[in-house]
C-alpha cells in the first residue's frame, strides 16, 4: 500500500490537534455511533486540563487507499526540540498559521527546521472563521517568511489552503467557505512525496522518539529507511555518530520482541513492516534517540539527531514546611530522587544532577513549562517536594567569555499600552527589534531579551495590560552576559505566624496588595500570602480577628467584600519567585514561601548578604 508521512506543525494554539481530530473523524476512524471527545489526541489528563499538546503523537488514517501517517506535534516553545526530531520521520509538513495572529515565534522556528530538512510544506491558514481573520495578509506574511528562510523553489510553490479546523473544512480559495477536508487530503496525496522506499536492502531505521511501557521498557519509534523488519529477528543497535559503516565492537545486538504500526488512535501489533512506514519497536533495552537500528550483519549508521541542551535549571528538595506530609505519599529525598531519575527514561531533554548539598538535586530542562509539567505530574502521583527559583544555564563562549540564553519575545497589546510595556522591559535589558501593527488597534512588539530578564515579568505584564495582552517567548540563542537585570518590581506579603485566614484581616490587607489565599485557608509563618503593591516585602497577620464588641459585629465579619484571591499556577510561580523563596508542591496545594521562615532571621540573613555584596 502507498504511504505518506506528514507532521503537523505550528505555533501554540493555532489549531493542530483540532485539525487532526477532524481528519480522523472524516477519514472514518470512529464508528458512526462512537462517542469521542473533542481533540481526542490530547489524551493525557494534563493536556486535557490545559488544552495544550505536551507530547507529540503518531496516528494514521486511510484516504483513497493511501495510508497517511500523521504526527501531531506540540506548539509550545519548550517542546520545539521534540518537533525537530519528529521531522526526521516525515516527508512533508502541514504548516498551520492562525488567520488572525499570523506567523509567531514558534511558526518561524518549526518552518526553518522543516525547510532546512528539505520537507515539502503545505500551508493551512486556519481559523478563517474568526471575526478578526486577515487570511490574505497572513498568506503574504508566510511567503515572506519562506523567502527569508531560503525556501527552495518547490517549497516556495507550496499549496495554500484556507481552513476552519474547528468546523472541519478547508478550501483552496480564500473566497470559498465550507465543505469538508477533502481538498486538504487531496493536496496531501498530490504534494507530499511517497517515502523513498528501498524495501529490498538491509533493514535500517533511525530512532526519532521514545516511548516507555512498564511491560516492554523503552520503545523506539521511527521511520524504516530501508528494508523490512520482522518480529523475532536479530538487530544491531548503533550509537549516534558519523554516518556509514560501524565496526563490530561498537554495536549492541538484540532481538525485536514486538513491533507496532499506527492505525487511527491505536497501535496495532504487526509481524513485519517495510521501508517508508513509521513503527514502534520494543525489545532493545539501550535505545536512545538518534541511534540507528540495522540488521545484524549490515551495520550502516544514519546521521543522528541531536537532543537539545537544557537552558534552565531548578533545585528539588524535600518538603520541610510546617504543613509537610499532610497530603503526600512519597515525601523523602530518596523517593523524590528515584522518581526524578526514572523520568530520564522518557524525558530526553531533562537532566538530573547531584549538588553539593546531599538533599538537593538540580533538575534541568527546556523552560518553565517543561519543568512545571514534570512537577505537576509528580504531584498528581502523590509526591511532595519543594523547588527553588529557576536559574538560567550559562555557557562559556569561544573566547572564554560568559554567555547566557536569550529569548525572542513577542508581545501583542492594545496600542495605548505599548508605553507601559516598554517601561517594564527596559530595566530587564530587552532590546526592541521590531514593532508592527496587525490592525484592530493593536501593536505587536518583538524583543530580544536575556532569559533572566523575563523572570517575574509575566505577572507584571498581566497587571500592566489588565489581561488584554498576549505574550510569547522562545529560546533564541546564547549571547554575551547582559549584566544585572531588574527582577520582580513588587515585594510580597508574608504571613508572620501560623493560623487561619480571617475575612476581616484579608479585607484590610486587600489595600496593601493582591492576595493569593482566600478566607479560612491556612497559612504558616514565612508563607507568601500575596503580592505587595510596592517594592519590598511586608510581614502580615492574616488571622487577625476583629475585636468582638457584640454579636452583630461577629456576624458582619463574614460579610466583608473580598476580591477573589489570585491563584498562581505552577509555571507562573516558577517565573515569579526570588532566590530567597521556594515553592512548596504537594498533591493538594502549591504554596509560595520564604526559605527562612522567621522574619527576624530573614532580616539577619539579608543584612549578611548585603554585607558580603551579594545580590
Ligand atoms: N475559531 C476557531 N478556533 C479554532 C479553530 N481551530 C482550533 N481552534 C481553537 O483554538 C484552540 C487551540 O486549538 P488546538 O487544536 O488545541 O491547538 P494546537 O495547535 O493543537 O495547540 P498546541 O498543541 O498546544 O500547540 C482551541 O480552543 C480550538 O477550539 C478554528 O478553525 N477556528
Ligand atoms: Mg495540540
Amino acid at each position: 500500500m502507498s504511504i505518506r508521512n506528514i507532521a503537523i506543525i505550528a505555533h501554540v494554539d493555532h489549531g493542530k490537534t483540532t485539525l487532526v481530530d477532524k481528519m480522523l473523524r472524516q477519514a472514518g476512524i470512529f464508528r458512526s455511533n462512537q462517542k469521542v471527545e473533542e481533540r481526542v489526541m490530547d489524551s493525557n489528563p494534563l493536556e486535557r486540563e490545559r488544552g495544550i499538546t505536551i507530547l507529540s503523537k503518531n496516528t494514521a488514517v486511510r484516504w483513497d487507499d493511501v495510508k497517511v501517517n500523521v504526527v501531531d506535534t506540540p506548539g509550545h516553545a519548550d517542546f520545539g526540540g521534540e518537533v525537530e526530531r519528529i521531522l526526521r520521520m516525515v516527508d512533508g509538513v502541514l504548516l498551520l498559521v492562525d488567520a488572525a495572529e499570523g506567523p509567531m515565534p514558534q511558526t518561524r522556528f518549526v518552518t526553518r527546521k522543516a525547510l532546512a530538512l528539505g520537507l515539502q510544506p503545505i500551508v493551512v491558514i486556519n481559523k478563517v472563521d474568526r471575526a478578526d481573520a486577515r487570511p490574505l495578509e497572513v498568506h503574504d506574511a508566510v511567503l515572506d517568511l519562506f523567502i527569508e528562510l531560503e525556501a527552495d523553489d518547490s517549497q516556495l510553490d507550496a499549496p495554500f489552503l484556507y481552513a476552519s479546523a474547528r468546523d472541519g473544512w478547508a478550501t483552496l480559495s480564500e473566497e470559498e467557505r465550507g465543505g469538508d477536508l477533502t481538498p486538504l487530503f487531496d493536496v496531501i496525496l498530490d504534494t507530499v512525496p511517497a517515502p523513498l522506499s528501498d524495501t529490498e536492502g538491509p533493514f535500517q531505521m533511525l530512532i526519532s522518539t521514545l516511548d516507555y511501557s512498564n511491560y516492554l521498557g523503552r520503545v523506539a519509534i521511527g521511520r524504516i529507511e530501508r528494508g523490512t523488519v520482522q518480529v523475532g529477528c536479530s538487530v544491531a543497535l548503533l550509537p549516534p555518530g558519523e554516518p556509514g559503516a560501524v565496526p563490530d565492537g561498537e554495536a549492541e545486538v538484540g532481538k525485536v520482541v514486538k513491533l507496532y504500526g499506527f492505525d487511527g488512535l491505536k497501535r496495532v501489533e504487526v509481524e513485519s513492516a517495510a521501508a517508508g512506514d513509521i513503527v514502534a519497536l520494543a525489545g532493545l533495552d539501550g535505545v536512545e534517540i538518534g541511534m540507528t537500528i540495522t540488521t545484524e550483519d549490515v551495520r550502516e549508521r544514519l546521521s543522528g539527531i541531536a537532543v537539545e541542551e537544557p537552558t534552565m535549571s531548578v533545585d528539588f528538595m524535600v518538603n520541610n514546611s510546617p504543613f509537610a506530609g499532610e497530603s503526600g505519599r512519597f515525601v523523602t529525598t530518596r523517593q523524590v530522587s528515584e522518581r526524578l531519575y526514572r523520568e530520564l527514561e522518557r524525558n530526553v531533554a531533562l537532566r538530573v544532577e547531584e549538588t553539593d548539598q546531599p538533599e538537593v538535586l538540580a533538575v534541568s530542562g527546556r523552560g518553565e513549562l517543561h519543568l512545571a509539567i514534570l512537577m505537576e505530574t509528580m504531584r498528581r502521583e502523590g509526591y511532595e517536594f519543594q523547588v527553588s527559583r529557576p536559574r538560567v544555564i550559562l555557557r562559556t563562549g569561544p573566547d572564554g567569555e560568559r554567555q547566557e540564553p536569550y529569548e525572542e519575545l513577542v508581545i501583542d497589546v492594545p496600542e495605548d499600552m505599548t508605553g507601559a510595556v516598554m517601561k517594564g522591559l527596559g530595566p530587564r535589558r530587552a532590546e526592541l527589534l521590531e514593532m508592527s501593527n496587525p490592525g484592530q488597534g493593536r501593536a505587536r512588539l518583538n524583543f530580544r531579551i536575556p532569559a533572566r530578564g523575563l523572570f517575574g515579568y509575566r505577572s507584571e505584564f498581566l497587571t500592566d495590560t489588565r489581561g488584554e495582552g498576549i505574550i510569547h517567548h522562545r529560546f533564541l540563542e546564547y549571547g554575551p552576559w547582559a549584566g544585572p537585570v531588574a527582577s520582580r518590581a513588587r515585594g510580597v506579603l508574608v504571613a508572620d505566624r501560623q493560623g487561619t485566614a480571617a475575612p476581616y484581616a484579608l479585607f484590610n490587607l486587600q489595600e496593601r496588595g493582591s492576595l493569593f489565599i482566600g478566607p479560612r485557608e491556612r497559612a504558616y509563618e514565612g508563607m507568601i500570602v500575596g503580592e505587595h503593591a510596592r517594592a519590598g516585602d511586608l510581614d502580615v497577620n492574616v488571622s487577625k480577628e476583629k475585636k468582638l464588641t457584640n454579636i452583630r459585629a461577629a456576624a458582619s465579619d463574614d460579610n466583608v467584600l473580598l476580591e477573589p484571591p489570585r491563584r498562581i499556577t505552577l509555571e507562573a510561580a516558577l517565573e515569579y519567585i526570588e532566590d530567597d523563596e521556594l515553592i512548596e508542591i504537594t498533591p493538594d496545594a502549591v504554596r509560595l514561601r520564604k526559605r527562612v521562615r522567621n522574619s527576624n532571621e530573614r532580616k539577619k540573613v539579608a543584612r549578611l548578604r548585603d554585607a558580603v555584596g551579594g545580590n
